[in-house]
């Protein structure tokens, strides 16, 4: 049996899921995660992001990420499993996020010095301290001027598979290279956390994969190329900055010395990275259209697999490239676990007395409806953020607790029509996914029978199965994507929420209210 190791590098953690397989048969044999607000203090991150005066923007720190990588293979070296078997290695990451790089990384990241850590040789190699993220939502101008240079947010999203967003890496480009023409000038390669990542495993600069490169407004979806439109549109000579695209699933190189020689590996591939939906479409099972798969992590995402990039015409979602080779139709809401973490410490809650407060009152909240925008949204698109109520109360804990998951999933439920997906059933994921009550008012207002999955972190788990997909592939027996996930990324049949046909009346009902207290609240934004 081999070993097929996947991390996922999310906006507040680093987690490892490390796969044993055969052809037969497969088996989580590790999982671990690191919080880096708790492991690496000495960055003074919040929820992963560093703290800002304003509210639009939103940067964290790369070497964050290099020193959780480094401190989790250390972990997993110290496991006791025989890791001569490791065979391949692939990750997920946050999404848009970029990395910068000055020239002296072509040769550094060839010749790191096992004898050292890492994030002290990588250190010197950044052209930017920081790396914006997907929170970032302070590039408005950017996204404007993108769009009026390629001829339009149709064209664009035609293109690219979505309009211009403040959070997608064109925009976060062009506002670094216009705020730092000099730290831009020095900037040899561009990345996202993903192709980063990769690039510290093997050695020398990563391709990107079409999934994750999907989210850049750069690239075109068709041809899985850049599009150079876009690319000149949004900096200067930024075509030789950034890497080439690669196949979704595809080796990029083997373990590099450094991390043979530090932590005893053998020279594992390394299998292109993507972005945490993509690896989750896979993660939570999703290789075939007509499911709905829904993450309830730091962002919440609606998403599901299509065969044809069917684009949004109401620029509210985006289409992705598939790890599998194909399409996927996603819509992102910002204000998701924080939010609901926001109500439940508001009210001094644990989950526990959360969840009962969601089970003992009754489905619409009598009519009261919230918009949870504590942080910008992404979902409808509102800059200037604040939470608005409508005939809630600002103390009625009852209210509040129901008032913001309903919000939520009704938000999830009306943004997510254009996909045209006939639900009746959602794989559900994320660290909000333990929370059966939550999923109850899913089920619900989807009127879909809502499932839990054996392994909470699809991300990762997504990950570990492009690592053995990728590595059977490499080694001459390709593999349908049906049998990686055969038989064991099943959802729970036990875990089955069916909806209440009483409470999804209501919400049929309530969905209308909703969309017109959105209206009334971007009208007065
Ligand atoms: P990430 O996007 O960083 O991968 P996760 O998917 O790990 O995030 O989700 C982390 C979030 O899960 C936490 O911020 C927390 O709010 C939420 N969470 C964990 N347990 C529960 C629970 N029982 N009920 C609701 N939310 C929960
Ligand atoms: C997707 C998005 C978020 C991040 C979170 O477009 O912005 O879901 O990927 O990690």
């Amino acid at each position: 049996m081999s070993l097929y190791l996947g991390l996922d590098s999310s906006t507040q953690s680093l987690t490892a899921i490390l796969l044993e397989a055969d052809d037969r048969h497969r088996r989580v044999v590790f999982e671990s995660s690191i919080s880096f607000d708790e492991a690496f203090p000495k960055y003074g991150t919040r929820h992963g992001v560093l703290p800002n005066a304003d509210q639009v923007t939103a940067v964290s720190p790369p070497l964050l990420w290099v020193d959780a990588l480094e401190s989790m293979f250390d972990r997993l070296s110290k496991t006791g499993l025989d890791l001569t078997h490791l065979a391949a290695v692939s990750g997920s990451a946050q999404q848009h996020g970029s990395v910068y790089l000055n020239a002296t990384a072509r040769s550094g990241l060839a010749s790191l010095d096992p004898a050292r850590p890492l994030a002290e040789q990588i250190a010197p190699m950044l052209s930017r301290a920081v790396s914006p993220i997907w929170m970032d939502s302070s590039t408005s101008a950017e996204c404007a001027e993108i769009e009026a240079a390629v001829g339009g947010d149709r064209a664009l999203a035609q293109h690219t598979g979505s309009r211009a967003f403040e959070r997608f890496t064109a925009a976060q480009i062009r506002k670094f290279a216009k705020q730092d023409a000099g730290g831009y000038a020095s900037t040899d390669r561009i990345h996202l956390v993903s192709s980063f990542l990769a690039s510290l495993l093997t050695g020398a600069h990563a391709p990107m994969d079409p999934g994750d490169g999907s989210g850049m407004n750069l690239m075109d979806l068709a041809a899985c190329q850049w599009w150079a439109p876009a690319v000149d549109s949004t900096a200067p000579g930024l075509g030789a900055k950034l890497p080439p695209v690669t196949r979704a699933s595809s080796v990029v190189g083997t373990l590099s010395s450094y991390w043979q020689k530090r932590f005893g590996l053998p020279a594992a591939r390394v299998i292109a990275w993507s972005g945490d939906n993509p690896c989750s479409l896979v993660g939570v099972g999703l290789v075939r259209e007509g499911r709905l798969a829904i993450s309830l992590g730091t962002s919440d995402t609606v998403f599901g697999l299509m065969r044809e990039p069917r684009v949004d015409k109401t620029g509210t979602g985006h289409v992705f490239g598939s790890p599998t080779g194909d399409y996927m139709g996603l819509t992102c809401f910002k204000n998701g676990s924080l939010a609901r973490e926001k109500i439940r410490d508001q009210f001094g809650l644990s989950w526990q007395s959360f969840s009962e407060i969601l089970r003992r009152t009754p489905a619409g909240n009598g009519g009261r409806i919230m918009l949870p925008w504590f942080e910008p949204e992404i979902t409808p698109t509102v800059l200037d953020p604040g939470v608005r109520r409508f005939g809630l109360s600002e103390n009625d804990v009852d209210g509040n607790v129901r008032g913001v998951i309903e919000a939520q999933q009704l938000a999830m439920a009306l943004h997510s029509r254009w996909m045209d997906v006939e639900v009746d059933s959602i794989h559900a994921t994320g660290g909000a996914a333990a929370n059966r009550d939550i999923l109850q008012v899913m089920a619900d207002v989807f009127g879909a029978v809502v499932y839990q999955l054996q392994v909470g972190n699809s991300a990762a788990l997504g990950a570990a199965l492009m690592a053995l997909h990728g590595s059977a592939t490499a080694e001459g027996r390709p593999m349908a994507w049906d049998d990686v996930i055969s038989q064991f990324v099943e959802p729970m049949a036990e875990s089955a929420l069916n909806p209440d046909p009483r409470n999804r009346a209501v919400y049929a009902d309530l969905i209308g209210k909703y969309a017109d207290c959105e209206r009334q609240a971007l009208a007065h934004a």
